[in-house]
């Protein structure tokens, strides 16, 4: 099943047929064996139409987050491990790449907090003082308090790499800034484990030319995903669960860049598809009074 999250609500979508909840966001995913109390939940709820399901998905959707914090692994992947290593090199920092790939203890990132996130179909961004920009499409965990794994939804781990490359101390500014996060479509909450066959894709396009297009199974990945989130909660709490991006193992070759206007589509099976476009955040400030 999947559920969204809109404006007018929590969406649940099951075999063609689609109910709301008005519980609120952190509450209703919060919790141990999301799949079957979302179906309990469902038999006391009245459904909803196709075409009113439809009207919300397509004009009324969030990106399914609360307060949750977002974090992402790294280095997951061996094409992953291979592009930070060239692209590291003149700074003399390959070789942390190949040490944290090969070591127990994972990379774990703080990524962003909710109001920097970008739901499907809002646009994400990419910084000025970046020269090397490129979407990550990424499973994302949805983990409850307790630490299990209890949905999963699509990531975009927008990330500069001519920064990241400059120096890794600088991850925090490759990685963290506004929209520098997609999730979305919504929550997709199976009743078993996701499968290792799963396969990610990606597409991005520039006006009607397609500039890059590729596809990885998720069995790819070097560590197991209850190990990943294993580590997340080691010392720190969740109040309200937490995402976490899993790596990346789609990467656009070295002379690729994002321009503003360029459209990233991610899709995972079962998930869905996630669409962002690519632009650089307006230059405004929040007023204070
Ligand atoms: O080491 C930097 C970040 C790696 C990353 O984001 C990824 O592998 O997906
Ligand atoms: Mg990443």
């Amino acid at each position: 099943m999947r559920l969204y999250r809109t404006k007018k609500g929590n969406l649940l979508a099951d075999q063609e047929k689609f109910w709301l909840f008005d519980k609120a966001w952190d509450e209703l995913i919060n919790r141990n064996d999301l799949h079957g109390y979302l179906a309990r939940a469902a038999l006391r709820e009245d459904e909803v139409t196709a075409m009113e399901a439809a009207d919300l998905l397509e004009q009324e959707l969030l990106a399914p987050i609360g307060s949750q914090e977002v974090w992402a692994a790294g280095v997951t992947y061996l094409r992953s491990r291979d592009a930070r290593m060239e692209e590291s090199k003149d700074s003399g920092a390959a070789s942390f790449y190949d040490k944290v790939y090969e070591a127990e203890r994972p990379e774990l990132f703080f990524k962003s907090l909710p109001h920097r996130v970008a739901a499907h179909g809002e646009k994400v961004y990419i910084r000025r003082d970046s020269s090397w920009n490129v979407p990550e499409p990424e499973l994302t965990l949805f983990i409850n308090t307790q630490g299990h794994i209890q949905g999963y939804t699509i990531g975009n781990d927008m990330s500069s790499r001519s920064i990241e490359g400059e120096n890794p101390l600088y991850l925090p500014q490759a990685k963290v800034y506004d929209r520098s996060a997609a999730l979305g479509p919504g929550l997709y909450v199976p009743a078993e484990p996701i499968g290792r066959d799963t396969v990610i894709r990606m597409s991005i396009r520039r006006g009607a030319n397609l500039l890059y297009r590729g596809e990885v199974p998720i069995s790819q990945i070097k560590r197991s995903l209850t190990d990943l989130a294993g580590w997340l909660y080691r010392e720190s709490d969740f109040p309200a669960g937490c995402f976490l991006m899993t790596g990346t193992c789609l990467v656009p070759a070295n002379d690729f860049t994002l321009k503003e206007g360029d459209n990233v589509e991610i899709s995972i099976d079962g998930i869905g598809t996630l669409y962002n476009a690519v632009g650089y955040r307006p230059n405004c400030r929040n007023n204070i009074s």
